[in-house]
């Protein structure tokens, strides 16, 4: 499964962002250090299902009336303070804890309103632009510190017969989530010595802020904008990087109140409909963030997940069949998978990512929407409906 990583300073939001996301309770309080283990849990990136192309809606579990949610994985991991590389704040273990995520939310507090520890100050009193730049430059350094502390062994597999500089970079990275991909395309990036003996600092420097970039990119959730003054996010919105606002308390609100029947609301959506059973008291906050979501086109929380997954990460969302016709399982369930893959997927990929097996017996597939056959080189879009045929 996909892995988003929530980061950021202590006490801009990200447990209640992740509350919000899963339904999971976990702490959340307005002083720094409030998380100290990272918290894991389901979440979904959302989508249109195919089934709106159809006239019957269809019945997955994860399908509201056409809107699709496809599962990934949500990790919440402690506030990130500046020096943190070097055991500043809980320090470095927590950093580790972004090995294994694809992409990063940098949850910032939008507002202003905490310092660049998470101490609340006076809304507007810290530029959370600050917020921005040391969460990518911690997450370089410790990339930094990693390849420094593998470097000893590097230069001793450097003495054997038939070494190869890529070949030793490729292997140690790939330790913490590049491709080999990713590495060929950094390595053809950046300009480095054959010989690890003659690499400085600023070479592993470069070697880890070109491999941080294309494996743990980050978007920035600009959060509190319910209280955030407008200039603040303004300001954000004008960066040359990713910034979806997002207001994490208003999502979980909303989540809740719908869960309660008091609301219409499906994560995501960029309005939502009070119910009648609703005191004053009730109906003044939700209309408070409805005018907060008319400005920002919904809370965001849904948007950042799906920025990440669509935008950043590039992939798209395929659903194997075994009816082509009735777009099918075996049962007649109708669409009950979905798949997120890499842009630039094949059916066989597609194959492979329902089962092994199916991957390895893979015969031919066909494109459910138009009855035909597609080839093996054929590149999927999103909400391709594919029948794979497979000996096993
Ligand atoms: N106004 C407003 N407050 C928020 C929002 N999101 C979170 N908060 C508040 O900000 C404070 C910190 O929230 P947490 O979710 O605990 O923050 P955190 O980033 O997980 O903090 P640490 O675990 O300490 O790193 C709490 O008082 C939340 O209620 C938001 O969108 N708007
Ligand atoms: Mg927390």
């Amino acid at each position: 499964m996909l892995s988003i990583a929530l980061a950021g300073k202590p006490n801009a939001g990200k447990s209640t962002f992740y509350t919000a996301a899963t339904m999971a309770e976990v702490d959340v309080a307005n002083y720094p250090f409030t998380t100290i283990d990272a918290n894991r849990g389901v979440s979904y990136v959302r989508t249109a299902c195919p089934c709106l192309e159809r006239d019957g809606r269809c019945n997955a579990d994860n399908c509201e009336d056409g809107k699709r949610y496809v599962p990934i994985e949500l990790i919440d991991v402690a506030g990130l303070v500046p020096g943190a590389h070097e055991g500043k704040g809980l320090g470095n273990q927590f950093l580790d804890e972004l090995t294994n995520a694809d992409v990063i939310v940098n949850v910032i507090d939008a507002s202003g309103g905490t310092n660049e520890k998470g101490e609340p100050v006076d809304i507007g009193e810290h530029d959370p632009l600050e917020d921005i730049d040391f969460v990518e430059e911690e997450m370089d350094l410790w990339l930094a510190d990693i390849v420094d502390r593998n470097w000893e062994s590097i230069e001793r597999q450097s003495r054997s017969p038939g070494f190869d500089i890529d070949d030793a970079l490729a292997e140690m990275l790939t330790g913490f989530g590049a491709s080999p991909t990713d590495v060929a395309r950094t390595l053809r990036e950046i300009d480095y010595p054959e010989d690890p003996r003659e690499w400085t600092d600023d070479h592993r420097e470069a070697l880890a802020r070109e491999i941080r970039q294309r494996t743990k990119p980050i978007v920035v959730a600009a959060n509190k904008i319910d209280v955030a003054p407008q200039e603040n996010v303004e300001k954000l919105l004008e960066l040359d990087k990713p910034v979806i606002p997002t207001t994490a308390e208003g999502e979980l609100a909303l989540r809740r109140a719908a869960e309660n029947g008091l609301v219409d609301y499906d994560p995501g959506d960029e309005s939502l409909e009070v119910g009648a059973d609703v005191s004053d008291a009730q109906r003044e906050a939700l209309e408070g963030l409805a005018d907060t979501m008319a400005e920002y086109d919904g809370t965001g929380v849904q948007g950042a997940l799906d920025y990440a997954v669509y935008d950043l990460l590039e992939h798209l969302t395929a659903y194997p069949v075994e009816d082509a016709a009735k777009w099918s399982d075996g049962s007649g369930n109708v669409l009950p998978d979905a798949h997120l893959l890499p842009q630039g997927s094949t059916p066989v990929d597609l194959a492979y990512a329902v089962h092994s097996d199916i991957g390895d017996g893979y015969l031919h597939a066909v494109d459910a929407k138009s009855s035909r056959e597609v080839g093996e080189g054929y590149e999927l879009e999103e909400g391709d409906v594919i029948k794979i045929v497979s000996t096993n």
